[in-house]
């Protein structure tokens, strides 16, 4: 695998250096404009800092299964990252001007930028802000016989505007050395989540997934005091009040399709048979891992886990949702009772005008999700003893890490003591 991966890098780059196209130079500039409209849209009482901004970057690179396999991927990488710094950030006050910014793709993580992380960054704005989101496309290292573009679909998201949707019929693709910035006028709250749609099957299979949720204005309403401090949506009456959030995404692997996109060899898409069921891209006991995980290269690709720990009488707002490409999943949480109170990015409710809303919440020990279904969950530990509990797929074959027992879509809630 070493020596192969050695001799293709190599290759590559002669191969880009014979076509003059040396993707290492590439400058990619960012439209991140300062707000000043001098309306307050996001309602925090500034009329100036509605704007936030996400720069994302499309390529290849490795993830580390949790039997220890190393799996070729296509996926996103945040350049605010570095590990430390937030996904979303916000155009300096006062400034007149979009800032550019140099990036020296594809080497800039130092070595070989073999960047893409698993899943996507996570992206977490509030309602009434403006998302501006810079993709930009620093081509396959490991596939230099491919030019994909690279699309950001936002699944679930009303969008007016075709061409920011992703969809490569209908909107614009980004070729490899450009970059667009999508704009979305973030007028819903709700769990959502983001992916590639050129050839869909195909770059969700390889990883371009990742969670994106809009928390709504309720959530900085002063005065009325609905006794939380966060809410799934504009409920007004905090019936959807949380004090713990934890994005949970299925996401499942077939290790063959994901070799054969790296060895150049052909794509049966209908024999794609997962065999790595994983939250947020690993399987357990990976979930629990509060590190980073390294690839084979010791490039950290894995930059999130799935356990959930919460003081006792709290309550978790579990933002599930499912990219995977093959398989339903049936996610179940058997000791703690799960309360859906939203679905697709909607709260569960009537929309009656005569007598009123009425919640549409429902209490269940397990829910089935397809890929591109979401569900809010509350996962409420009033009387929930401390200790750790399970969530896990019932689909029992697929609590494995390929051949290995004992793993795959697996994760714990640790219940730990009240809070004083
Ligand atoms: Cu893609």
């Amino acid at each position: 695998m070493r020596h192969h991966r050695a001799f293709s890098i190599i290759s590559i780059l002669a191969l880009l250096f014979c076509l003059g196209v040396m993707p290492a130079w590439a400058e990619f500039s960012v439209q991140c404009p300062p707000d000043v409209d001098g309306i307050d849209t996001d309602g925090d009482g500034d009329v100036n800092n509605d704007h936030v901004c996400v720069h994302l970057s499309s390529g290849d690179g490795f993830i580390k299964m949790a039997d220890g396999r190393d799996s070729y991927i296509f996926g996103f990488a945040s350049h605010r990252l570095a590990n430390s710094d937030p996904v979303v950030f916000q155009p300096e006050p006062g400034e007149s001007r979009p800032p550019a910014e140099s990036i020296g793709l594809p080497t800039s993580e130092g070595g070989l930028n073999l960047g893409a992380t698993f899943p996507a960054p996570t992206i977490e704005v509030r309602e009434g802000q403006k998302l501006y989101l810079t993709l930009s496309n620093v081509g396959m290292l490991m596939r230099p016989d491919l030019f994909d573009p690279h699309t950001v679909h936002y699944h679930g998201f009303p969008n007016v505007a075709s061409i920011f949707d992703g969809l490569p019929d209908s909107a614009i693709s980004i070729n490899m050395g450009f970059s667009l910035t999508y704009f979305y006028n973030l007028v819903e709250p709700g769990t959502f989540m983001y992916h590639c749609h050129v050839e869909a099957t195909e770059h969700m299979q390889m990883g371009m997934l990742g969670n994106i949720y809009v928390r709504p204005m309720q959530d900085l309403t002063d005065g009325t005091d609905l006794g939380y401090p966060s809410y799934a949506y504009n409920d007004g009456d905090g019936t959807t009040g949380y004090h713990v959030a934890k994005p949970l995404q299925i996401h499942s692997f077939d290790p063959n399709f994901h070799d054969a996109n790296e060895l150049v060899q052909p794509l049966p898409f209908a024999l794609m048979h997962d065999r790595y069921p994983m939250f947020n891209g690993r399987g357990y006991p990976d979930t629990l891992n509060p590190d980073n995980i390294a690839n084979q290269e010791l490039y950290e690709a894995q930059l999130m886990d799935s356990i959930i720990e919460v003081p006792q009488g709290e309550r978790v707002l579990l933002r599930l949702s499912s990219l995977a490409t093959v398989d339903f999943y049936t996610v179940a949480s058997p000791s703690i009772p799960m309360t859906v109170v939203g679905q697709g990015a909607r709260i569960l409710r009537t929309a009656g005008e005569t007598d009123g809303v009425q919640d549409l919440f429902y209490t269940t020990h397990s829910v089935t999700l397809g890929g591109g279904e979401a569900k809010d969950i509350l996962l409420d530990t009033t009387d929930i003893p401390e200790g750790t509990y399970f969530i896990y797929t019932t689909n029992l074959n697929n609590l494995s890490n390929d051949q290995e027992d004992y793993g795959g879509m697996m994760t714990e809630i640790v219940v730990q003591a009240a809070a004083l």
